[in-house]
C-alpha cells in the first residue's frame, strides 16, 4: 500500500479546496470536519499571527505532514516547491484552504496586516519530521522521483 512516504507529491497536488459557507444577515460561517473535503485526520491546529510586515514563515518541507492552510483574516502567498517546479498561491479568502502535501517545500510572505493562517495537521508537531535545509530536501525529493516506478524508463 502506498504511504505518504512512499507517495510521490508534486505542488499539483496541493490543491485549493473550498469550504462551506454559511451567510445570513448575521455574517458567514465556515466550518471544517474532518475528512469532510480534507483528505487527513485533523491531528493538531496551529495559527499564525501579529506578523510584522515583511516577515517571511517557514522555509521547509515534511516527510509525511499533511496540512490545509486558511487566510482566516487578511492574505499572504504561499510558495510551493516539490524541487522540480514552483508555483504561488494568494490565500485571502476564509472559505478557501490550500492543502500542502508531504515533501513540498514552502515559503509563506507577504502577510496583509491582521492576517491570521489558520493551519490543520495531519500529526503532531514533530521537530524530526522537518526538512529546514533546502539542498538536503532537494536530493531527498529528486532521489524520490528517481526511483519513483512513474519514472521507469524503458529501452
Ligand atoms: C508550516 C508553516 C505554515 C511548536 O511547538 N508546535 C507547532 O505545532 C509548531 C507549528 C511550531 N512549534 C514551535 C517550533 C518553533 O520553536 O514554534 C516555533 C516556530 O515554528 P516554525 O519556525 O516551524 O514556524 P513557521 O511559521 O516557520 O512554520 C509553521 C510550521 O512549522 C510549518 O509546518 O508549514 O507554519
Amino acid at each position: 500500500m502506498a504511504t505518504a512516504m512512499s507517495q510521490l507529491y508534486t505542488i499539483e497536488d496541493c490543491l485549493l479546496t473550498q469550504l462551506d459557507k454559511i451567510s445570513d444577515i448575521r455574517g458567514n460561517l465556515t466550518y471544517i470536519e474532518g475528512k469532510n473535503r480534507i483528505p487527513f485526520d485533523i491531528s493538531r491546529v496551529y495559527y499564525i499571527y501579529d506578523v510584522p510586515a515583511g516577515s517571511q514563515r517557514a522555509g521547509h518541507a515534511h516527510q509525511s505532514l499533511f496540512q490545509l492552510l486558511i487566510a482566516v483574516a487578511g492574505s499572504f502567498d504561499v510558495h510551493l516547491d516539490d524541487g522540480l517546479n514552483k508555483r504561488s498561491v494568494t490565500l485571502n479568502r476564509p472559505y478557501e484552504g490550500l492543502l500542502i502535501t508531504p515533501m513540498v517545500w514552502r515559503i509563506i510572505d507577504n502577510f496583509s496586516s491582521g492576517a491570521v493562517c489558520l493551519a490543520l495537521a495531519s500529526a503532531p508537531y514533530d521537530e524530526s519530521s522537518y526538512y529546514r535545509d533546502y539542498d538536503q530536501f532537494k536530493v531527498v525529493a529528486d532521489k524520490r522521483r528517481q526511483s519513483h516506478p512513474t519514472n521507469t524508463v524503458t529501452n
